[in-house]
């Protein structure tokens, strides 16, 4: 695989900067799926609303067909598109590499056609098996092979971006990993090792079992399996947000980024703990000692950290920049931030979001505290002021720069594009109070209690049903408004490269040098083995032990 050099600056389109094309067209196709997820969002808040609609829309058969398409465009599919070309992207531009571009092409149809399985399956009413596809539920096999394509796809694109730091590496000898491409390389490392559990689970044990080449599952193998990669991939979601709120927040702000050394701390312990750690879905599961869930809830507080450590740096950075700017007194300073800005201020508040759904993942993981929220609609309140939100949200603000960065187009009317930050910030606020309330209350997540007599579940739980409900009518608002922003961006007619906004790489206060224990985790590939080592060491004793006692079962099918 040749790795080729070039020097910017650029002149027309994609000619001379193909990598351009490559990322755009993952964004641009993430954001696709996203559309059609986020547009079944609202039927999905006015069922916790108790108002059933499902009726209405003949082409979803079920509420669950709904919801396996919602979960699984949403969380998994926009994700991956987005993160893949972003994350080889910004290495690419930062080492002035380029990838291989035909490996590169082969890789994104290879996600397509992964990702085309996969939403027949679940169109086609065979595979409503929701986003997490718990065995002994069984989908078509078209589903498992699309999910497992779309995640070896990824898995290829982090190898194209190791390849190129590897070259930059051999040619930099003594030299430390520029902060940008550390933080992205150390995010893939992190998802090469955090991805393994899926992949075994679906090509070893999901596919045979679907094709019939086994005769039974057993449920909790997989769900274990699962796990491994459930949590990891929370933070393959959120570390591409945190990249851009550590490198291109403090310049979006005025300002520079505080601590390099810092930051390559909290992206190293991520590599470090953020995949033994999956048990904290499992406290309620029969058959995983106590033991191994202690173990793995401590390890959850430990990954708590480094987000403890960027909330803290990424602050003192804004307040850094606004100070800078003439901003006074305690908090007074906030008001001189860029709040004109759609990118910088989607991201802002998808911090001040994520705050929240850090506290709530804190309750999450405690081990008794879980036992009151697990399963009930607390869980998806959490997730929406997560991924919904820190995810999401940011990579609207990065996508108001980097669409125009990569096509020359001028962000189309930057005031509506406020708007739509502002609307989905309040959605999923107002959303995730509705849901974390009706969760204490014990309403169930995953049903379609709509479909219930109302006072088998609403007693007592009108208030936070009908915010809930509303959320549901913003969250609709900002979609359209955020798309309408999209569409009429790319279909601009105007397009200069030259005056495009540049990637807005942030000075550094305070550089990393070659020494010491930055020089140490700055070899990423010693990190991974290490961390490897961690995972097998917190997970064989229990995959071991639920492997040598297996229950088989059949597979059902409920729709
Ligand atoms: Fe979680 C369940 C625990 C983070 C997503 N989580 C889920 C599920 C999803 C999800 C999708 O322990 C549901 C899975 C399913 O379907 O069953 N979660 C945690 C913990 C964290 C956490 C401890 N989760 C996330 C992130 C997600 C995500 C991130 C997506 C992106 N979660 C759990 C547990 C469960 C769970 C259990 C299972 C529950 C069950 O029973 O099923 C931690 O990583 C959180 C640490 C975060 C912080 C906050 C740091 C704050 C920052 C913002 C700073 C703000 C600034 C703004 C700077 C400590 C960085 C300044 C503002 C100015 C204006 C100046
Ligand atoms: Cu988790």
């Amino acid at each position: 695989m040749a790795v080729s050099t070039f020097t910017p600056p650029y002149q027309n389109a994609y000619a001379t900067n193909p990598e351009r094309k490559l990322a755009l067209y993952y964004l641009v196709t993430g954001l696709i799926f996203l559309l059609v997820g986020v547009l079944i969002g609202p039927l999905q808040a006015l069922n916790y609303a108790g108002i059933d609609v499902y009726g209405y829309f003949p082409f979803l058969k079920s509420y669950y067909q709904g919801l396996s398409l919602h979960g699984v465009l949403n969380a998994l599919v926009f994700t991956t598109y987005f993160i893949s070309g972003l994350l080889i992207y910004l290495p690419s531009r930062e080492l002035k590499l380029r990838p291989h571009l035909g490996f590169a092409w082969f890789t994104y149809w290879l996600m397509n056609f992964g990702v085309t399985l996969a939403a027949i399956a679940i169109l086609t009413n065979t595979s409503s098996v929701l986003y997490t596809f718990y065995a002994p539920l069984q989908g078509s096999p078209l589903f498992y092979i699309g999910a497992a394509l779309l995640i070896v796809s990824s898995l290829l694109v982090a190898l194209q971006t190791l390849w190129m730091w590897a070259g930059w590496r051999d040619k930099h000898k003594g030299q430390l990993t520029p902060i940008v491409t550390y933080m992205c390389v150390a995010t893939w490392c992190m998802w090469i090792l955090g991805s393994a559990g899926i992949v075994v689970e679906t090509v070893v044990f999901l596919i045979p079992w679907s094709l019939g080449w086994t005769s039974g599952i057993d449920p909790l193998l997989t769900r274990t399996l699962f796990w491994w990669t459930g949590h990891p991939i929370v933070y393959f979601w959120l570390l591409p947000a945190y990249v851009s709120w550590y490198a291109f927040i403090p310049k979006q702000a005025g300002g520079k980024m505080l601590s390099e050394p810092l930051t390559r701390i909290s992206f190293a312990l991520f590599l470090l703990v953020s995949v033994p750690v999956g048990l904290h879905h499992q406290y309620t599961d029969p058959g995983i000692s106590t033991f191994w869930k202690l173990i793995q809830m401590s390890l959850t507080f430990a990954v708590a950290l480094p987000s403890m450590i960027t909330a803290f740096s990424v602050a003192a950075s804004l307040e850094n920049a606004a100070r800078g700017q003439g901003g006074k007194g305690l908090v007074g300073w906030v008001k001189v931030l860029p709040w004109k800005n759609p990118s910088f201020t989607a991201q802002v508040l998808a911090m001040v979001s994520f705050i929240f759904g850090g506290a709530g993942g804190i309750v999450n993981a405690s081990f008794d505290l879980n036992h009151l929220v697990h399963n009930t609609a607390w869980i998806p309140g959490h997730f929406h002021i997560t991924v919904g939100t820190a995810t999401t949200l940011s990579f609207f603000g990065i996508s108001f720069w980097l669409l125009p960065h990569l096509t020359g187009k001028p962000l189309w009317n930057p005031r509506l594009a406020l708007w739509s930050v502002w609307t989905w910030f309040v959605g999923m606020m107002v959303f995730a109070v509705g849901m974390h309330w009706e969760g204490l209350l014990g309403i169930p997540r995953r049903a379609h209690i709509s479909s219930l007599p109302a006072e088998v579940y609403a007693d007592g739980a009108r208030i936070p049903m009908a915010l809930t409900g509303i959320s549901g009518m913003i969250l609709l608002v900002s979609a359209v408004l955020y798309y309408l922003v999209l569409a009429r961006t790319l279909w601009g007619k105007e397009r200069n490269l030259e005056t495009a906004p540049a990637i807005p790489f942030s000075e550094i206060l305070s550089s990393a040098k070659p020494v010491g224990i930055q020089k140490f985790i700055d070899d990423v590939g010693l990190l991974f083995w290490i961390a490897a080592a961690l995972v097998l060491a917190v997970y064989l004793p229990t995959l071991l032990e639920i492997f040598n006692h297996p229950n088989l079962v059949p597979g059902w099918k409920l729709w």
